[in-house]
């Protein structure tokens, strides 16, 4: 049911093109288009253009675009304990490892007199998003959230679209998976009119200077839209898997995780890149199986591993297999190889790298600790998950004492009149009676 993409015999250490590799078409320029109108409606038209879409898009009457103190209380009060449980102990191990990400103010001194500290500083306002059409995952608003907190933000609002049979309410365990987290500010508003709720302010929303977390092709659409505007995380586009094994894999480990994200979406991307044909033939096999008695699997799985974007690739060693891996830039890549871990440190573009045989993507997702809110379609390649630092500014703060001053002005009198900016030169000689101190 899976391509199979032969590259056994090309010449891939010294790199691949990437367009030989599958990926699936996700057009968020033309979607920019689309939101444009909704998000300048919510601009004019505030609250309400948000309580018309939602009648819109997700069928039902908001009461208010808030979400009631009372209706997230409710929630945790009602949520199945098992799922509380699996909750703390996903927020448990987030905090763990975002909590060491956060930046330490350091000062470091150029010359005697003169230092640049960099200062790490949250953004006053965060806009969250955690989706919730076809998917409600409350495990994002923990990847949302957490970083956020750990990194101060002193204001978090979060929003996922209202659904119809909650009474117009985000799904209760979104709520509920606030309440665990401490997040009060919570709106009911869903993929561009969130972005722009966010984005430009309505009655009831403050505006955000950032809005950060997944979505689906119109949250992307909007992120994009406000680009410039607004601080952004990396467009997250359908969910991506590479598996990079060998010989030593087990088939039927590795179906079961190419088929784990391909349950998220038609368009989720499945690859497995190996050098042997044997795993590739077990691979394909387990995937009949598996696939067979999998619960998403005709409106979701099959579509995904029958894309364009999914494929077994095979390649003449673990080494050209590294070089397929590195210039696809997988949101997620396993490494299922003899000395996994040592391939793993070749690794140069994933958003997140799982090492060895026990460590899935789906333990990831939940329960790892590491963040699940990944780059997609390639931006592995220039940038970073979410983490604490997504929500920081590192801010220098220049300090120089007179004679720190006085030793350089005249370089950088040279280099202002090199660039023909003889005003620049002449606000450090005013300091100095107009003069260059070294000619003084
Ligand atoms: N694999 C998704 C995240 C997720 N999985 C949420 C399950 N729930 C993108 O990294
Ligand atoms: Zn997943």
């Amino acid at each position: 049911m899976i391509t199979r993409i032969d590259l056994r015999g090309s010449a891939l250490e010294g790199g691949i093109e990437r367009e030989l590799l599958p990926r699936a078409d996700f057009d968020v320029s033309a979607a920019v288009e689309k939101v444009r109108p909704i998000c300048e409606d919510v601009h004019h038209r505030g609250d309400a253009a948000l309580v018309e879409y939602a009648e819109k898009f997700d069928g039902v009457r908001l009461e208010s675009v808030r979400v009631p103190a009372a209706a997230i209380a409710e929630a945790l009060e009602t949520l199945d304990p098992e799922v509380r449980a699996a909750l703390e102990e996903s927020i448990r191990r987030a905090r763990i490892v975002h909590r060491a990400q956060r930046r330490k103010t350091e000062t470091t001194q150029v010359v005697p007199g003169g230092t640049v500290t960099e200062k790490w500083v949250p953004v006053d306002r965060v806009g969250l998003y955690a989706p919730g059409g076809r998917a409600v995952y409350p495990s994002s608003v923990i990847m949302d959230v957490v970083p956020a907190q750990e990194a101060e933000v002193p204001s978090i609002a979060l929003a996922s679209p209202a659904q119809k049979e909650f009474g117009g309410l985000p799904h209760p365990t979104i709520l509920a998976a606030c309440a665990l987290l401490g997040v009060d500010e919570v709106y009911a508003a869903g993929g561009a009119t969130a972005v722009a709720m966010f984005a430009y302010g309505t009655e009831s929303c403050p505006p955000a200077p950032m809005v950060m977390g997944p979505g689906n092709i119109w949250v992307a659409a909007a992120k994009r839209y406000f680009t410039g505007v607004i601080g952004i995380d990396s467009e997250a586009g359908p969910t991506e898997i590479a598996v990079l094994a060998d010989a030593t894999a087990d088939p039927a480990h590795v179906a079961a995780d190419l088929i784990s994200q391909a349950e998220h979406d038609p368009l989720a991307a499945s690859v497995l890149v190996t050098d042997s044909e044997e795993l590739a033939d077990g691979v394909a096999k387990e995937l009949e199986a598996q696939v067979a008695v999998a619960k998403h699997r005709d409106e979701r799985i099959v579509p995904a591993l029958t894309g364009k974007q999914s494929a077994i690739v095979l390649v003449d060693s673990v080494e050209a297999g590294l070089a397929v891996v590195n210039a696809y830039g997988a949101e997620h890549l396993e490494i299922q190889t003899a000395d996994a871990a040592a391939v793993a440190d070749r690794v140069r573009n994933a958003g997140a790298v799982f090492v060895g045989p026990w460590s899935p993507v789906s333990l990831g997702d939940y329960a790892a600790g590491s963040n699940h809110v990944l780059p997609t379609g390639g931006c592995a390649c220039h940038s970073s998950g979410l983490s604490v630092q997504s929500f920081l500014r590192g801010i220098h703060v220049v300090d120089y004492t007179r004679d720190a001053l006085a030793e350089v002005t005249h370089h950088v009198v040279t280099l202002a009149n090199a660039e023909d900016l003889p005003a620049h030169g002449a606000a450090l000689k005013a300091r100095f009676g107009w003069k260059v101190p070294t000619e003084q």
